[in-house]
Parts: structure tokens; C-alpha cells; sequence
């Protein structure tokens, strides 16, 4: 029965049962809206394995970025690709799966438009982000911290893609109201409430992001305004940037609690349970950005603590949940005669790959929840922000814990919704992918964990302080590991990806005897006590949800807007500084040009001496010659980088402020009216003199490592 045709009261057992009376089943339109959604996330984690290949081998320190490619900018994709575009396109293809079968069997007219229009939104918005990637003007790394530039289009791209997924989450609440119109007294089916509550952290966090690129980040690179408040853009990214990792989480523990006690011929644990975990996740999961800002100075400490102490409180529903997966599992196991502490692990079934995925996804959530605990103490903190623990951290979390989760989910998925069936060789190959993505994580996220503990920076190419330096030495085989674990990471990647398009084009149909593959939803549980009315009073929610949020953050961000920090000009600074062919090079003598030499000129041959340090104080950097004008004739800069990093000094003579100068490619300042160049010299080393004849006029000295003028390095000089 629908429930349409009966408008008496149901009795208290029909309103137990929660499921469909209809098999689960996808209809041929929505198989193919959930496929597309699917197939392209997949084609994105194939990208994005590529690009994790090339940076791991370079980690290596042997196999060099090969087609001119930089190591930021295939940082950049791979944090795109997987983390935002393989991620959203599987949550939103599961989730319309999910709506469908389990209210009323299809999805509604409009709910299924809608998923159409965001879908399309989401590839144009994708398009636009990869041009600039691809031609190297986009190498901001993934959490967009200003004021590292991109091209306007990029983000142009990126709001794009918010707003699709902002329309296939309106596909999914106007399914889910649609079914509360027409069956108001029934309970709302687990897998529908999980979907609505997941969508409703994305859609609150994401405005977090949409602000920041809509009012800071396109003005500032489309050069309509020149400065940027990096705090705020931080605080704005990272209240987004928290509630994005719920986002992919609670789609893995919709599979956690509803296909895995499914596979092990179990039910629900608890129904009630598992809606409060959900509800806690989206109260909990979005005033919590501020534990990614902990060594962030300009917030005060206490606004850090209520905001860690909400963190701790995001946990409990995580604990929830591991105890009512462990029950689910031991329950399963009980019921079928395995006794023991552990005996009824024996029960599970481990040879089928749709469970083993979700397994080893569940078993690598613990140590990365535990580091996740960790992370959020202030103390510990400090000895591993910006290091590679994070990332660590995050290759256990988000690229295995959910990763793994939504490949095994695809394993299923598509092969339902095209009408396939999984044959015996299929699954063998599948637990092959499994278990090699398991040995290259634990090898890739243990050693990036163990020598994030000894200092090793996150987000860097490669780091070598020279032959004495013992400690950037002792990261060299922990590097190594890396590069193997990421290389069978890879292998592990084109095995799913080969799978996917199997189950999707080669896979045996459904004929009458052998069905298609199922759509394996758990049952409540039996003796389920009914669901309270007030779990889905969601105004309530989201007020709390609000309260929540002003409490945590307006103190903060008010204090940021009363009190600015000068704004930031851009930086585009890797895109020069790390070698490749589209990478400019740092200033060199060109030919006509006097050349600078480290041998001083003999006395009455050089003219005048004016000497010129280079170099950085607190992170400024500056040119500072002895006086500021000089007259005219010959005049020797005896030029030494006295800061700790390379640099150089390029003479421009030209009557274009010091400050003004246009900007040049790669984060160089055009070097107008150039007539001699110091090319670029290593911190301490040896003073270059170069000799000049000057003429009268305003002069310009600055360096040109990328990077270096827009940080303040320039001074302007005059001769008289
Ligand atoms: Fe995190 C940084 C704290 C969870 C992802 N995190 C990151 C970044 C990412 C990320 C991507 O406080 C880097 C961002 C960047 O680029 O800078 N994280 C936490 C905390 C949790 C947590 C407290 N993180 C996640 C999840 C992620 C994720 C989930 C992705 C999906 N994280 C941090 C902090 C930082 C951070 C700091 C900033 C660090 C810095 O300095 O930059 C918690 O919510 C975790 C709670 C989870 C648990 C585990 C429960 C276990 C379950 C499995 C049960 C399994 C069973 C199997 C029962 C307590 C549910 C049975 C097994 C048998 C043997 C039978
Ligand atoms: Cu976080």
C-alpha cells in the first residue's frame, strides 16, 4: 500500500514500517540521472589519481613533474578534483538514488528537473575552474587562502558549482516535501531524513564560501579593488571549510548505517539513534572552523576555545555512531551463532567486496577520528599545523574512511541503476582494489603522519636545505615511502575506475533468474520504538543551528570588521618559483646589459659606491640602498642579500612610481625602462658590484623573484 489511497489513521505497525512496499528499484530515467552523477565523479578521481601520481613521484625526489606541469598547480587539481568535484557529484548521484527508491519508488517531476539543471550548472561551473588550472593561473593550492590569486574565472567557476549543488540539493528537500504532503502521518523513511540533514550543512556552510568568493575573492581578482582581508577570508573559508568534511562524511555513514547491516543480513541498529547523530552533525559540524585558525593570530583565544569545545562536541555523534556500527555488526554475527568476544567477526561476510569497502572504510575512521581529536587540541596542535600530519590526517579520513566508502557504494550503484548484474570475477577484482587501496594508505598516511611529527612541511614540493641539514635529510625515506604508497594508491584508482565503466557498459544484464544487482537498504529494527515527531521539527533545528553559529561566530568576525588588518595585495607566487616550461625565470643579465661581478672595482674606476642590502625583516621584504639619490654618473651598487632567501635587484629607469609599477606574468612586476639587472644571489652569499652610468632621473630598484615586488620588495631612487 502507498498510503495515498487510505486517509483512516495508520495503525502503530504500518507506521513502523518505513520502507517501500514496492522492490527497491531504480526507474530507467532516474538509473540514468544517477549514472551520469557517478560516472563523472568518477572520471574526476582518475584525473585527480593522476595528478597525486605525478606529485607523490616528485616527493620521491627522483621522478621530476613531467609536460611542463607545477607541482602547485597539480596540487591544486588533485584537492579540486577529489575533494570537491569526486565528492559532490557521487553525494548528489547517491542521494537522488537514494530519494527515489525510498520515497515512492521515483523521483517526482520538479525534484527530478532540478537535479538535471544542477547537474549541468556543476559541469559548466567545473569547466571554468579547469582552463585557468590547466594554462597555470590557478595555483592557489585547494582551501583558496588569500592572498594567493587566481584568475577571476576560476572562482567565477567555483561559485558556479556551488550554486548547481545548491539546485541538487533543491531536487532532493522538494522530493522529501513532496512525500511529507502527500504521507504526513507516516514516519519519513532513515535514508531521506540523512539526505535532508546532510544537504542542510552543505547548504548553510556553503554560504560561508559564497560569500567570501562573491565579496572578496572576485572583486579582488578581477582588480577591481587591490587588497584583500586575508583573516576574514580565512574565517569565511573555514566556516565553510569544517562543515564541508561532515559533508562528505555523513553520506558515507548513511551507507554505514543503512547498506552495511544490509550486506551482513542484519537491520538498523537503531533508528532513533542514528536520526539524533544526524541532527547533532549538522548542529555541531558548522561553528567549528575556527580549529583549523588555532595558530591564526588576530582571534582571540577564548572565541578559539568555545570553538574547540564545539569540536569535541561534533565527536560525540561520531562516538554514537561507532558504537551503533559495532552493535549492528556484533548483532549480525550473534544471531548467527558465532559466539566470543570477538568469534562473531567470523559471521561477517569478508569475501563480498561491497562490505570489505565498507569495512576497512569504517576500521581507517578510527585512527583518523583519533587524529582529527588530536588536531583539535590547541597544544598538540602546534607541534603538526602545516605539516604533512594534516595531510595524513586527511588521506585517512576523507581518502579512505569516505573515499573507499563511496567507491564500495558504487560498486553496487551503478550496476542497479543500469540494469547489470555483479558476476563473481567482477567482485574478486573489486576486493583486489580494495585491499590495495588499504596497504597504499596505510603506507602513504603512516609515513606522511610519522614525518609530519619530524617537522616536514605540508604543500611543498620538495625541501632540501643542503647536505649538513640533518633533519631535512631525515625526511628523505619517509618521502620515499610516499611515493610508493601513492603509486599503488594509483594502481588501486585505475582498477575502480576500470570496474565502474565494467558495471556501467559490460556487465551482464538482468535477466529473469539472475536480477539485477540490488539496492541493499537495511530494515528498521524490530522492536523499533516509534520515531518522536520533534526529531524532524527541522525550523527547530536550524534555529538552534543559527543560535549556534552566532554565538560562536559573531564575537570573532565583528572584532575583524571593526578592527581590519591592511589588506593584502595578490600573490601569485608558485606559478614562477619552481621551474617547468611555463614558468618565467628570475632575472637574468641580458645581453647589452653592464654586467655585476663579486669582484669590487679598483678605486676611481666604479664612480660612486652606493650600497644596497636585500633582504627580509619579520617577514618584510625590502631594498635598502645607503642614500636615495645620488648624482649623475658612474655609480657602482655593491648589492648583498643579507635576508634568508634568494634574491635579486633589477635596475628600472622609469618614471612610473616605485609602487605602481603594471603587473608582468608569473607574479613579476613589468620591468619597465629595465637597464641592468644583479641577477639572483643566495642568502649571505658573496657581494655583486655592478657598475652603471646614470643619467639624471627617477630610477626604480626592486626584486623580481616572483613574488617579491608585490610583498613590498622596490624602492625608488633618484638621480640628480
Ligand atoms: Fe579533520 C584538518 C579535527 C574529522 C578532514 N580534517 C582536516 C583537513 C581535512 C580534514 C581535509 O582540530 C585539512 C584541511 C586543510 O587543508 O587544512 N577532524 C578533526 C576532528 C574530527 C575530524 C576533531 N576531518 C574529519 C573528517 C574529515 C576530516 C571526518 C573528512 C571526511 N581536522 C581537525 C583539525 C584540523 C583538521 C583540528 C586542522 C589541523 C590544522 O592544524 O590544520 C572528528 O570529527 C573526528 C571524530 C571521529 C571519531 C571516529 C569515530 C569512528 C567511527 C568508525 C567506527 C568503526 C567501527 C568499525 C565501529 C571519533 C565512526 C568496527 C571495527 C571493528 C574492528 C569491528
Ligand atoms: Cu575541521
Amino acid at each position: 500500500m502507498t498510503g495515498m489511497t487510505s486517509s483512516q489513521p495508520l495503525t502503530r505497525s504500518e507506521q513502523l514500517r518505513r520502507l517501500p512496499s514496492r522492490p527497491m528499484r531504480l526507474t530507467p530515467p532516474d538509473g540514468r540521472l544517477v549514472n551520469v552523477h557517478i560516472v563523472t565523479a568518477f572520471i574526476a578521481l582518475l584525473l585527480g589519481g593522476i595528478a597525486g601520481l605525478l606529485q607523490s613521484l616528485e616527493h620521491s625526489g627522483r621522478v621530476p613533474i613531467p609536460f611542463g606541469l607545477g607541482y602547485y598547480q597539480l596540487l591544486t587539481a588533485h584537492g579540486i578534483l577529489m575533494a570537491l568535484v569526486f565528492t559532490t557529484f557521487f553525494i548528489l548521484g547517491f542521494f537522488h538514488s537514494g530519494m527515489a527508491v525510498s520515497m515512492d519508488g521515483e523521483l517526482y517531476a520538479l525534484p527530478r528537473t532540478l537535479a538535471w539543471i544542477g547537474y549541468a550548472t556543476m559541469v559548466v561551473g567545473c569547466v571554468f575552474v579547469i582552463v585557468p588550472l590547466l594554462n597555470g593561473t590557478a595555483s592557489v593550492l585547494y582551501t583558496f587562502y588569500a592572498p594567493m590569486q587566481a584568475s577571476p574565472w576560476f572562482y567565477v567557476g567555483l561559485a558556479l558549482f556551488v550554486v548547481g549543488s545548491w539546485i541538487g540539493g533543491a531536487a532532493i528537500f522538494t522530493q522529501y516535501a513532496t512525500w511529507r504532503r502527500m504521507y504526513g502521518a507516516r514516519t519519513t523513511p532513515l535514508f531521506s531524513f540523512m539526505a535532508v540533514a546532510t544537504m542542510l550543512v552543505w547548504q548553510v556552510a556553503s554560504l560561508g564560501v559564497a560569500v567570501e568568493v562573491l565579496f572578496q575573492l572576485i572583486p579582488w581578482s578581477f582588480g577591481w579593488v587591490d587588497r584583500v582581508d586575508v583573516l576574514l577570508s580565512r574565517t569565511l573559508f573555514w566556516f565553510f571549510g569544517h562543515p564541508l568534511v561532515y559533508f562528505w562524511l555523513m553520506p558515507a555513514y548513511v551507507a554505514w548505517y543503512l547498506v552495511m547491516p544490509k550486506l551482513i543480513g542484519g537491520r538498523v541498529y537503531s533508528d532513533n539513534l542514528a536520526r539524533l547523530s544526524f541532527l547533532l552533525l549538522l548542529m555541531f559540524s558548522i561553528p567549528v572552523g575556527l580549529h583549523h585558525q588555532l595558530q591564526e593570530p588576530g582571534i582571540a583565544s577564548h572565541w578559539k576555545l568555545v570553538q574547540v569545545g564545539i569540536t569535541l562536541a561534533v565527536v560525540i555523534p561520531s562516538l554514537m555512531t561507532a558504537f551503533a556500527l559495532w552493535a549492528s555488526m556484533e548483532q549480525a554475527g550473534r544471531a548467527r551463532g558465532y559466539g566470543g568476544m570477538f568469534g562473531w567477526l567470523r559471521a561477517l561476510p569478508w569475501k563480498d567486496a561491497r562490505f570489505a569497502a565498507l569495512f576497512w572504510g569504517m576500521l581507517t575512521f578510527i585512527p583518523g577520528g583519533a587524529g582529527g581529536i588530536i588536531l583539535a587540541s590547541f597544544n598538540l596542535n602546534q607541534v603538526v599545523h602545516n605539516t604533512i600530519f594534516i595531510t595524513g590526517h586527511f588521506h585517512l579520513t576523507v581518502a579512505t574512511a569516505v573515499a573507499l566508502t563511496f567507491i564500495g557504494t558504487a560498486y553496487w550503484l551503478v550496476p542497479h541503476a543500469a540494469g547489470r548484474r555483479i558476476t563473481a570475477r567482477v567482485n574478486k577484482l573489486m576486493l583486489v582494489q580494495v585491499y590495495t587501496w588499504v596497504l597504499g594508505m596505510a603506507i602513504m598516511s603512516g609515513a606522511m603522519h610519522t614525518v609530519g611529527l619530524f617537522g616536514a612541511p605540508r604543500r611543498t614540493k620538495w625541501i632540501d636545505y643542503g647536505p649538513k641539514e640533518d633533519l631535512a635529510t631525515s625526511w628523505v625515506p619517509y618521502q620515499f615511502a610516499m611515493a610508493i604508497g601513492g603509486t599503488i594508491l594509483f594502481i588501486s584508482v585505475v582498477i575502480a575506475f576500470g570496474i565502474v565503466f565494467h558495471l556501467l557498459l559490460r556487465a551482464p544484464r538482468e535477466t529473469a533468474e539472475h536480477p539485477r544487482a540490488e539496492y541493499p537498504l537495511a530494515d528498521p529494527p524490530v522492536s523499533g520504538l516509534e520515531v518522536p515527531r520533534w526529531l524532524e521539527r527541522w525550523r527547530w533545528w536550524v534555529a538552534a543551528l543559527v543560535f549556534l553559529i552566532v554565538a560562536a561566530y559573531v564575537g570573532p568576525v565583528s572584532t575583524m570588521l571593526r578592527d581590519p588588518a591592511p589588506g593584502a595585495k595578490p600573490v601569485k607566487s608558485y606559478l614562477g618559483s619552481e621551474g617547468g616550461s611555463k614558468m618565467p625565470e628570475a632575472a637574468k643579465a641580458s645581453t647589452g646589459e653592464p654586467t655585476a661581478s663579486t669582484t669590487a672595482p679598483l678605486p676611481g674606476v666604479g664612480g660612486t659606491e652606493v650600497k644596497v642590502q636585500l633582504g627580509e625583516d619579520d617577514g618584510k621584504l625590502f631594498v635598502r640602498p645607503a642614500v636615495d639619490s645620488v648624482a649623475a654618473g658612474k655609480v657602482t651598487f655593491a648589492t648583498t642579500n643579507a635576508g634568508s632567501m634568494p634574491h635579486e635587484m633589477v635596475v628600472l629607469r622609469t618614471d612610473i612610481a616605485a609602487d605602481k609599477l603594471p603587473e608582468g606574468d608569473g607574479g613579476k612586476a613589468k620591468e619597465v625602462g629595465r637597464i641592468a639587472a644583479v641577477p639572483q644571489m643566495a642568502p649571505k652569499s658573496a657581494t655583486q658590484y655592478i657598475t652603471l652610468d646614470l643619467k639624471p632621473g627617477t630610477y626604480v630598484l626592486l626584486c623580481n623573484v616572483p613574488g617579491h615586488y608585490s610583498l613590498g620588495q622596490y624602492v625608488a631612487f633618484t638621480v640628480t
